[in-house]
């Protein structure tokens, strides 16, 4: 009940604002967040590992997976005021107390992204330097604004 409540008091907010919004966007941001992980985690980085080889063509489909979804992220929706609560969230108060900062590391996650993108399929050196860089802009979030894991 109080889920629904807030869920229609954000849509309404939403409307009354004309802003975008989400159907639900902390499950948006979730599924968001696995997508990016999983093609960095589940490829690029276990590439770089060794745990398999070294294919720039599968480098490149995961590096455009995490561009893709990475600027479809549009924070003042994702993480809209009134989604601090009311689902399953790992998301800090934080996000929202520093939204500012919030939004800086996402961007420079997005730019750090698009600017290694082109070097993926460059051999495996080029390959370290992106998986190094782009995680680099994973961790800083989490550290900051993602409740951490006991
Ligand atoms: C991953 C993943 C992250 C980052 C982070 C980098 O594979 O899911 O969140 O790397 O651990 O430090």
């Amino acid at each position: 009940m109080l889920i629904r409540a807030t869920a229609a008091a954000v849509l309404v907010a939403a409307i009354a604002s004309g802003t975008a919004f989400a159907a639900d966007p902390i499950e948006t941001r979730k599924a968001t967040m696995k997508a990016i992980g999983g093609a960095f985690g589940g490829v690029m980085v276990k590439m770089v590992k060794g745990e398999i080889p070294y294919d720039a063509a599968a480098a490149k489909k995961a590096v455009d997976t995490m561009k893709e979804k990475a600027d479809g992220i549009d924070v003042a929706v994702l993480f809209a005021k009134g989604t601090e609560k009311g689902g399953d969230t790992e998301a800090l108060p934080k996000v929202w107390s520093d939204a500012a900062g919030f939004k800086t590391a996402m961007d420079k996650m997005k730019t750090t992204i698009a600017a290694q993108a082109p070097n993926v399929d460059q051999g495996m050196d080029k390959l370290k330097v992106a998986v190094g860089e782009i995680g680099k802009t994973c961790k800083g979030c989490h550290d900051e604004y993602r409740a951490q894991k006991p």
